[in-house]
C-alpha cells in the first residue's frame, strides 16, 4: 500500500514510517522539521541524539534496501500539499504532523494561536486537497483521548447513543478538552467529520492516549535510526519523563495528588494500530473513531511503578507531589472503551516490569545529556 506519513520525523511518525516500510508498504515522509525548531527556540532537546531526517532516511535505505521518499515541507502551505498528493498518489494519508504539546499551547497567546493555526490549517488543507485530487484515499488522523476530557460517565469510541424526550440518536460523544492543544484536535475532528459528510471522504480518527517507550524493532540497536525521547516539561510526557527522572536521581514530578487517570500505550502498539487502520480503511463517506490506548493508569500509580522498577535496578527513587500547573480534575471517574482496534487484530503490549527496566536502562545510557533545568514545569494554565 502507498502510505504518506505526515510528521514522519517526529516520535510516533518516525517509528511508524520505518515499521510500515519494513512491512513492505511504500512509504513517503512529509515533515516541515518545525518540531526541531520549536525545541531550539525553547532550549530543550530530545534525550537521544537524533540524526537529521536526510541521514535517517538514507541510512534506512543503505541498511535495508528499502526506500522512503522524503518531502521537507509545511502542510499549512496548500500548494505543497496539492503537489505532494498529485505526484505521489497516496492510498492512505497518516497525519501526525501537528503541534502536539498541551503545555506549549498554554505558554501565551502566540503559542495558542500557533498551535491552532498549525493544526487546524494543516488538516483543512489535507481535506480540501483530498477532495480535489484523491477523494478515494483514506485519511488516518491522529486525534487524542484528551478530546473527551474527564466525564463522569464511560467514554465511548467517538459516538454515544442518547435518548432524549422519547427520541433516540447516535451522536458525536461530548468533548471537554483541557488545553488549547486538545481543543485544536476537537476542531480537527469536527472539520474531518463534516468533510466526510459533504464530500464522501473516508477518514479514521485515532484518539490516542499517552504514548510511552522508545524502542521498536526497526529503531533499536542503531544509533542512526534512534527515535527521539522527550523528557522536558513542555514536550515530555508522564511515564517517559518519570523513567528519565529516575535515571538521574530527580524526584518524580507527580502533579497534585496524582489521581489523574489517562489511557496509555506502548509505542510498539502505536505503529501497529496505524497499520491496522490503513489496511482496514473506512468506507466512503464514513468518519470512524477508534480509541487508541491499551491500559488506563493514574499518574501516581505510574510513579510508584517506576519507583519499584528503579529499586530493582539499584536506584533510590523519590516521588514528589508538586503543585499542579494545569487545571484538571485530580480525583475522578475514568472508564474508556478501547475494543475496536483489538477487534481488528491489535494484540496489546501491556506495561510490564521488563519494559520499565528496559526504558530505565535506556535512560541511564543517555543520562549525561539531561538538562536538569528543563524538568520542573514552568508553564501554568492559570
Ligand atoms: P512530534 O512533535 O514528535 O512529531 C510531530 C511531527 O510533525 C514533527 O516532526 C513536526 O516537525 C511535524 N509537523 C508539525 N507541524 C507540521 C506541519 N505544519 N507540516 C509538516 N510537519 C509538521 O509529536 P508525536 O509525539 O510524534 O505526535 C504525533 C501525533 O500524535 C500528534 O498529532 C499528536 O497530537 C498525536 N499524539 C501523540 C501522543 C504522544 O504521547 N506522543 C499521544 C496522543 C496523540
Ligand atoms: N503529569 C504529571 N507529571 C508530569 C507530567 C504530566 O503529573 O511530569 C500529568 C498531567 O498533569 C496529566 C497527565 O500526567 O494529568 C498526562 O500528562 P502528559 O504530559 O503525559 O500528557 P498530555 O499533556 O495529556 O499530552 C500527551 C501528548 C499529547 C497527547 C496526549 C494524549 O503530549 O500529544 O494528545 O498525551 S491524552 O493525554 O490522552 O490526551
Amino acid at each position: 500500500m502507498k502510505i504518506l506519513v505526515i510528521g514522519g520525523d517526529g516520535y510516533c511518525g518516525w517509528a511508524t514510517a520505518l515499521y510500515l516500510s519494513e512491512r513492505g508498504h511504500e512509504v513517503a515522509i512529509v515533515d516541515s522539521l518545525v518540531r526541531r525548531h520549536w525545541d531550539a527556540t525553547l532550549g530543550v532537546d530530545t534525550l537521544t541524539p537524533i540524526a537529521s531526517i536526510h541521514q535517517r532516511v538514507q541510512h534506512w535505505n543503505e541498511k535495508t534496501g528499502r526506500k522512503i521518499d522524503l518531502f521537507v515541507g509545511d502542510i499549512t502551505d496548500y500548494q505543497l500539499v496539492r503537489n505532494i498528493l498529485k505526484t505521489w498518489e497516496p492510498e492512505s494519508i497518516v497525519h501526525f504532523g501537528e503541534q502536539r504539546s498541551a503545555p506549549f499551547s498554554m505558554i501565551d497567546r502566540d503559542h495558542a494561536v500557533m498551535t491552532q493555526v498549525d493544526n487546524v490549517t494543516g488538516t483543512l488543507n489535507l481535506l480540501f486537497a483530498m477532495h480535489e485530487i484523491c477523494p478515494d484515499a483514506h485519511l488516518v488522523k491522529l486525534g487524542t483521548m484528551g478530546e473527551y476530557g474527564q466525564p463522569n460517565i464511560d467514554i465511548e469510541e467517538g459516538y454515544i447513543t442518547i435518548k432524549h424526550n422519547g427520541r433516540e440518536d447516535r451522536l458525536p460523544y461530548p468533548m471537554q478538552p483541557g488545553s488549547f492543544y486538545h481543543l485544536s484536535k476537537v476542531h480537527d475532528t469536527h472539520n474531518i467529520r463534516f468533510a466526510c459528510k459533504i464530500w464522501g471522504l473516508r477518514a479514521t480518527d485515532l484518539n490516542q492516549g499517552v504514548v510511552y517507550g522508545v524502542l521498536t524493532d526497526e529503531t533499536a540497536n542503531d544509533d542512526k535510526l534512534v527515535n527521539r525521547l522527550d523528557y522536558d516539561h513542555v514536550f515530555g510526557t508522564a511515564l517517559n519523563r518519570f523513567c528519565i527522572q529516575a535515571a538521574i536521581g530527580h524526584p518524580l514530578t507527580v502533579y497534585g495528588t496524582g489521581g489523574q487517570t489517562r489511557g496509555y500505550l506502548d509505542i510498539r502498539d502505536t505503529v501497529r494500530c496505524i497499520e491496522i487502520a490503513c489496511t482496514n480503511p473506512a468506507d466512503k463517506g464514513e468518519f470512524r473513531v477508534f480509541n487508541q490506548f491499551t491500559e488506563q493508569f493514574g499518574v501516581l500509580q505510574l510513579a510508584e511503578m517506576v519507583q519499584k522498577a528503579g529499586k530493582e535496578a539499584g536506584l533510590n527513587v523519590e516521588i514528589s507531589h508538586i503543585q499542579n500547573p494545569r487545571v484538571e480534575k485530580e480525583e475522578h471517574y475514568y472508564n474508556a472503551k478501547n475494543t475496536l482496534l483489538q477487534d481488528l487484530g491489535l494484540k496489546p503490549h501491556n506495561l510490564s516490569d521488563s519494559l520499565l527496566s528496559s526504558l530505565l536502562s535506556f535512560a541511564i545510557r543517555y543520562k549525561d545529556r539531561v538538562d536538569r533545568g528543563q524538568i520542573l514545569p514552568k508553564v501554568t494554565w492559570r
